[in-house]
């Protein structure tokens, strides 16, 4: 068991997508008790709450194909300045989103810091369009390409400019949802991935075991864990703006969980689009608390 000193902070934003309501998700994850579940661990916690998003909607900037590009920009900015200073005074940094578009924010906040991060891309989407291939102009599709440096300037030079984390230390685990120029760019920048085919054949042990190979054999510096709830199937988290079916269960998220806790390698995490307006009853947020519970330390017996 580690005992850390954990930071939180929100990042109440919906406007990388098009369905209102995630911006409540870092509400419904404190109301099903997140602060009080890694307190219990034995964990410090201390909750920063949330970055300052304009909840207004209607002025949202338009540049073609990437919708609210100002907003996410402004709101990526502060988070990564925010978890800039978590890393700085040694605090683990847990960001509550939000749509997956605030991950732009937290990598470029994370390099300051890390020379060689890892990271988990726990999702049913790998989020690498660009604005010349998404096929819907909604951010949180693209953060994973805009942080390899692939994307529109401002969006790339967030926080400080340019690349944020090389390609080869990203493993994507229970894609099941890629766009044509997602593949393309998957193979041309040599990203590891985990579809629900190699989960379904060989196991969430062994894929998260080769996952820890993979990141020992690069030599990673640090590893962060960007779990988006739809990554698990809409069975176990309805409360997501884009459900697709064949996804991960409850029992192989927390065994990966359980899993990367053993391993004691995450060094910074951030649960992304809870979506309490589309949920069952905070069903979601109480499955993404539940993971953090199994992630810092909660065992069975
Ligand atoms: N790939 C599609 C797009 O770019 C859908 C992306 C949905 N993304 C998330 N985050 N929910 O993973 O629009
Ligand atoms: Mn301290
Ligand atoms: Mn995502
Ligand atoms: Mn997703």
């Amino acid at each position: 068991m580690r005992n850390l000193d954990i930071s939180m902070i929100g990042v109440p934003i919906d406007l990388g997508q098009s369905r209102r309501g995630v911006d409540m998700g870092p509400s419904a994850m404190r109301y099903a008790g997140a602060v009080e579940r890694l307190r219990a661990l034995g964990h410090q916690v201390m909750d920063q709450g949330n970055i300052v998003i304009s909840a207004v909607h209607e002025k949202t900037s338009s540049e073609a194909g990437l919708k609210n590009l100002e907003e996410v920009t402004a709101a990526t900015v502060k988070l990564a300045e925010a978890v800039s200073n978590i890393v700085a005074d040694n605090h683990f940094p847990l960001v509550l989103g939000g749509d997956h578009s605030i991950a732009i924010g937290t990598l470029a906040g994370l390099a300051d810091h890390y020379k060689n991060l890892g990271v988990i891309w726990y999702d049913a989407h790998a989020d690498m369009n660009t604005r010349e291939t998404s096929p819907s102009g909604n951010i949180h599709g693209m953060p994973l390409a805009v942080s390899m440096g692939l994307g529109h300037e401002r969006l790339v030079n967030v926080h400080r400019d340019g690349v944020k984390i090389d390609p080869r230390n990203v493993v994507i685990i229970g894609a099941r949802a890629l766009d044509p120029g997602e593949r393309k760019l998957i193979k041309e920048q040599g990203v590891k991935v985990f579809t629900m085919h190699e989960i379904d054949r060989y196991g969430m042990s062994a894929v998260i075991q080769q996952t820890l190979e993979y990141f020992s054999t690069r030599q990673v510096d640090g590893v962060h864990l960007s779990l988006d709830l739809d990554g698990l199937d809409p069975l176990y988290t309805p409360g997501v703006g884009t459900p697709v079916p064949g996804g991960i269960t409850y029992r192989e998220s927390h065994l990966a969980m359980e899993l990367l806790e053993d391993a004691k390698v995450i060094t910074s995490a951030e649960f992304v689009e809870v979506n309490p307006v589309l949920d069952e009853y905070n069903k979601t947020a109480d499955v993404a608390v539940a993971l953090m519970g199994s992630l810092f330390g909660e065992k069975l017996l």
